[in-house]
């Protein structure tokens, strides 16, 4: 069997052993254009000449959750997409939410600023009833996250597509049920796969729904947030500020408004990451099923596209 290996940024000199140690059965090899025919691509952002090329693909296998980038390819209907599911990125993403909650919950923020100026004074406690945390997205992550968020005591909102039960989170669900969840929540989590029907999202109607002083954390797709909505947002001062994880132009552009603004914490696409290990065995395992015809977890369903 052979397999090629493409990513636009991960290190194929340490991918490549991985996965040939975890295959022994297969040849795995970087893609290159006029590569030979492969049975199986493993890849991130792969370019379409790669697509165009391998034309005996039995499944593309793409490293990381979201599949938004590999679906704006033209992608022949007959090959299954399979996406990482996990691999070690739901502990760090409860991780991260969790600490952005708590640091704006707890004035963290405002405590580190007084510090640095040597100022030692005390901010009155607040409630965490007055702090409703709503997730969009319950999927492999984001329930993780509701639950993760949930056992500090916040009350905790969810929102998918499908109805869900999940201890602690009150389930919203569908377009019909957003703007109740919306104005149940203060703290909103994005976890929402990147398709049509969510891009732009988190806009300047979808924002004002939320409760005063709200608090915006996204940890999906920069595309699912309208930048200058969030701008006006904050500046109005609807919303009380925002942690951002993710851009619709990655690296952030030096010039964005978001880098300086006073009420936006940043960090560099790095709330999950894709851990190699995890996600060698993984991919590993799921090419191992294929062949043996069996159903596996993370496939891709191109038209609700995720
Ligand atoms: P899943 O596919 O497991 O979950 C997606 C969730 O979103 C599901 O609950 C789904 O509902 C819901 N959903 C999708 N479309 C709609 C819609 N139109 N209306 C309401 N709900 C909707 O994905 P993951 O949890 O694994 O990942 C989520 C996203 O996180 C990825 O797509 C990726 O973009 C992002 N990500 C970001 C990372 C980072 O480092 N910043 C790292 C990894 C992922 P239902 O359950 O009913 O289908
Ligand atoms: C992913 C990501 O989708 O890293 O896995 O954003």
């Amino acid at each position: 069997m052979r397999v090629v290996y493409f990513s636009a940024d991960q290190d194929h000199a340490a991918w490549i052993p991985g996965l040939q140690a975890a295959m022994p059965w297969a040849d795995v090899q970087l893609w290159q254009p006029g590569s030979a025919l492969a049975d199986y691509a493993v890849v991130w952002k792969p370019p379409q000449r790669l697509i165009d090329e391998q034309t005996a693909l039995r499944a593309l296998l793409n490293t990381g959750a979201g599949v938004d980038a590999l679906l704006q390819l033209r992608l022949p209907s007959t090959v299954p997409v399979v996406r990482l599911d996990d691999a070690g990125m739901s502990v760090q993403m409860a991780e991260y939410v969790c600490h952005a909650v708590i640091r704006h919950f707890r004035e963290f923020d405002g405590y580190e600023a007084d510090m640095a100026q040597g100022r030692w004074s005390y901010r009155k406690p607040r409630s965490r009833v007055d702090f409703p945390v709503g997730v969009l997205g319950l999927g492999v992550l984001g329930e993780r996250v509701a639950r993760a968020v949930a056992q500090f005591d916040f009350p905790v909102n969810g929102w998918s597509r499908s109805q869900k039960s999940i201890a602690g989170v009150q389930c919203f669900k569908g377009d019909g049920q957003l703007d109740a969840f919306l104005s149940a929540s203060r703290v909103l989590v994005c976890l929402l796969p990147l398709t049509p029907d969510t891009e732009n999202l988190l806009n300047t109607e979808r924002l004002a729904r939320l409760q005063p002083q709200g608090y915006v954390i996204n940890v999906a797709r920069g595309a699912h947030l309208v930048d200058a909505d969030l701008l006006q947002a904050l500046d109005s001062g609807h919303l009380a500020g925002a942690t951002l994880d993710v851009f619709r132009v990655e690296p952030l552009p030096a010039r964005h408004a978001f880098w300086q603004h006073p009420k936006i914490t940043l960090t560099p696409h790095t709330s999950a990451r894709t851990l190699r290990s995890e996600s060698i065995a993984q991919i590993a395992g799921k090419i191992a099923a294929l062949e043996r015809g069996e159903p596996v977890a993370g496939r891709v369903d191109p038209i609700r596209g995720y």
